[in-house]
């Protein structure tokens, strides 16, 4: 018996390219929520419907309805954006939105707290700076990531305008958005409305992109459905291994689902890349799994095909333009902060805890990229990391730059070399699954993980941590050398021993401890780091060799490991 398609999939098909009914349920006064299919649909266009949960209880006893709003993510393909342009973030953010941007972990930027009155005028108002939001959610190719990082300039330069093509090769095709949002007369009939790569339902579940150049794996290259690593010789970009495959998300207690890292399947040159991306997307629209959506992504699609299935499938669909792959070398995780000259121009790249900017007695954030904006001395590029960089500074700007983010509080570097790793999802209040506090929580975390470091003689240990409310994986946590994974509130999964570089998963190590339980467990494995450590050698690596956890390299490994230990919990309970 074939499996019934999930009803997701029904929504997709019925909305006429995207459009459903937001029209009717934007124009609906006496609710601030949309119709409950429209939720789903709104996503594609760059939003999701949320309620502040920290109000949640207490509109309940005043039989209120939920303090509906929604979240918009516009994407920013590269992380790359002017000056003019960040003038208009900052202006939504103080005219419709809760007074903050949120630089996420995809070089995207997101606004919280807007009101459903006040969505039309925001996405108008970010299409008006020539930024959108079409395809920043949704079941189809997400922003396009790709490093801040690598010098030379002329690399970066063809990186960044690569991001760009994937992305605009793998936008939606349907007037939908323009209609919804900008005003386009709609479309008499939608009966021969094209999406040639898409097809009337979309994607399966959503889709990811990266493009990492070693020896900097500032993207995570792994963690996405479709990686490419540069592969640069003789100092000229000749092309990029293909990485498919990975994924973050699972459930707690659901062990069919799992984090997985990325496959390396071949080679292709520099002019084959949007043949081959297309031939991963419509390989994974077509064989991916539309009955149940926690095993919709790619990363289920080749565990089910088989790696060698799923790549001769890439082969036959691209004509034949993969080939074998190339020696390739990563290093380093995370951004490099501070500034880096490169081309005649400064780049400054500003530790922006947990990507949220905002002003606050102690830091004004806002304000001062205002100032540089306004005085346009620099671009703003975000980074995969929560970041920002100030960048292509003339010479003679960099000494006004300095000074205005010293007047308002802004550091170039964080307290640590572990703080500087650490990465929060955003969490409470506003993400509507969230378990436990990370974004809120991971600044105060931080704290007691570097008084623990200082009291173990590590100091200054590079050591990647990822906090997230719940196992979504939205900081990518499963590829950190330290990893708070949220089960409740005050509560977290504790996962150990990922390779620096992002290439290897951690493992899990310990579930539902308080702060006092995590520091407890990670005592002796800092005291034992700091006598026992090679020259050189990483934490998470560290940890491996000790035989403290085993090395993942596999999504159902991850996910054995995961069994065994909710066993053993189980056990010791009952015992
Ligand atoms: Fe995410 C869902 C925030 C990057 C895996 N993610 C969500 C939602 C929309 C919650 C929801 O579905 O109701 C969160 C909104 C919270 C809020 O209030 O803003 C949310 N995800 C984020 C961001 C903002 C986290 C951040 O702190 O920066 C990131 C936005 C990225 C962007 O600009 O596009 C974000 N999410 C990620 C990543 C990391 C990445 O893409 O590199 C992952 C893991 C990689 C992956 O996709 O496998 C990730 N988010 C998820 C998942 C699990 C998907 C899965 O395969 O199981 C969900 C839940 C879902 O899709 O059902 C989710
Ligand atoms: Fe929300 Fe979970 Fe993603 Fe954090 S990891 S933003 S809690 S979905």
């Amino acid at each position: 018996m074939t499996e019934p398609l999930s009803p997701v999939e029904r929504i997709k098909a019925a909305s006429r390219h995207l459009r459903g009914t937001i029209l009717e349920s934007l124009a609906d006064p006496v609710t601030g929520a949309l119709r409950e299919d429209d939720t789903q649909l709104i996503k594609f266009h760059g939003s999701y419907q949320q309620d502040d949960r920290d109000l949640r209880a207490e509109r309940r006893l005043q039989r209120l309805e939920p303090a509906f709003q929604f979240m918009i993510r516009v994407r920013v393909p590269g992380g790359v954006c002017s000056a003019a342009q960040w003038l208009a973030l900052d202006a939504i953010a103080r005219t419709y939105a809760n007074h903050s941007v949120r630089i996420t972990t995809r070089q995207a930027v997101q606004f919280h707290g807007i009101l459903k009155s006040r969505l039309k005028a925001s996405i108008a108002d970010i299409n008006q700076s020539l930024l959108d939001t079409l395809a920043a959610c949704g079941d189809v190719n997400r922003n396009v990531m790709s490093t801040t990082l690598p010098e030379p300039a002329s690399i970066r330069a063809e990186i960044t305008e690569l991001a760009r093509s994937l992305s605009e090769h793998l936008t939606p095709r349907t007037r939908a958005y323009h209609e919804i949002w900008l005003d386009e007369k709609p479309l008499l009939s939608t009966a021969d409305e094209q999406e040639p790569i898409y097809g009337a339902t979309y994607l399966p579940r959503k889709f990811k992109i990266a493009i990492a150049v070693p020896p900097d794996n500032d993207v995570d290259v792994f963690a996405h459905d479709l990686g490419f690593i540069a592969i640069v010789e003789d100092s000229t970009l000749v092309g990029f291994n293909v990485v498919v495959g990975g994924g973050m998300g699972m459930s707690h207690g659901e062990f069919a689902t799992f984090p997985r890292v990325g496959d390396v399947i071949g080679f292709c040159a520099l002019s084959d890349v949007l043949a081959i991306a297309e031939a991963v997307v419509t390989a994974q629209r077509d064989l991916g799994d539309r009955t149940n959506r926690k095993h919709a992504r790619l990363k289920y699609t080749i565990e089910t095909l088989g790696l060698d299935r799923f790549r001769q499938e890439v082969v036959t669909r691209s004509g034949d333009r993969l080939q074998s792959a190339r020696p390739y070398r990563f290093t380093h995780n995370g951004d490099r902060y501070g500034w880096r000259e490169d081309a005649g121009c400064g780049h400054c790249t500003l530790f922006i805890e947990s990507g949220r900017v905002l002003d606050s007695p102690h830091w004004q954030a806002l304000t001062a990229l205002r100032e540089i904006a306004t005085q346009q001395l620099g671009e703003f590029h975000f980074t995969p990391n929560q970041n920002l960089v100030i960048a292509n500074v003339a010479p003679s700007a960099r000494l006004q730059v300095t000074a205005i983010l010293a007047r308002y509080g802004l550091a170039t570097h964080a307290t640590s070399p572990l703080r500087s790793l650490t990465l929060a999802c955003v969490g409470f209040p506003t993400c509507g699954l969230a378990m436990a506090e990370s974004e809120r929580y991971s600044p105060e975390f931080a704290t007691r993980l570097e008084e623990l470091l200082a009291r173990c003689g590590l100091r200054d240990a590079p050591i990647t941590v990822r906090i997230t409310g719940c196992p979504n994986g939205c900081a990518r946590p499963y590829i950190a050398e330290i990893a708070l994974v949220g089960k409740a509130p005050g509560r977290y999964n504790l996962y150990l021993g990922a390779a620096f570089d992002g290439s290897r998963m951690n493992a899990p190590f310990a579930e539902s401890l308080n702060e006092a339980e995590i520091i407890a467990a990670l005592t002796p494995l800092f005291q034992r780091y700091a006598s026992e450590r090679t020259n050189g050698e990483h934490f998470g690596d560290f940890l491996v060799r000790i035989r403290t956890v085993p090395a993942i390299e596999s999504g159902p490994a991850f996910a054995h490991a995961a069994q065994a230990l909710a066993h053993t919990r189980t056990v010791g309970v009952a015992s």
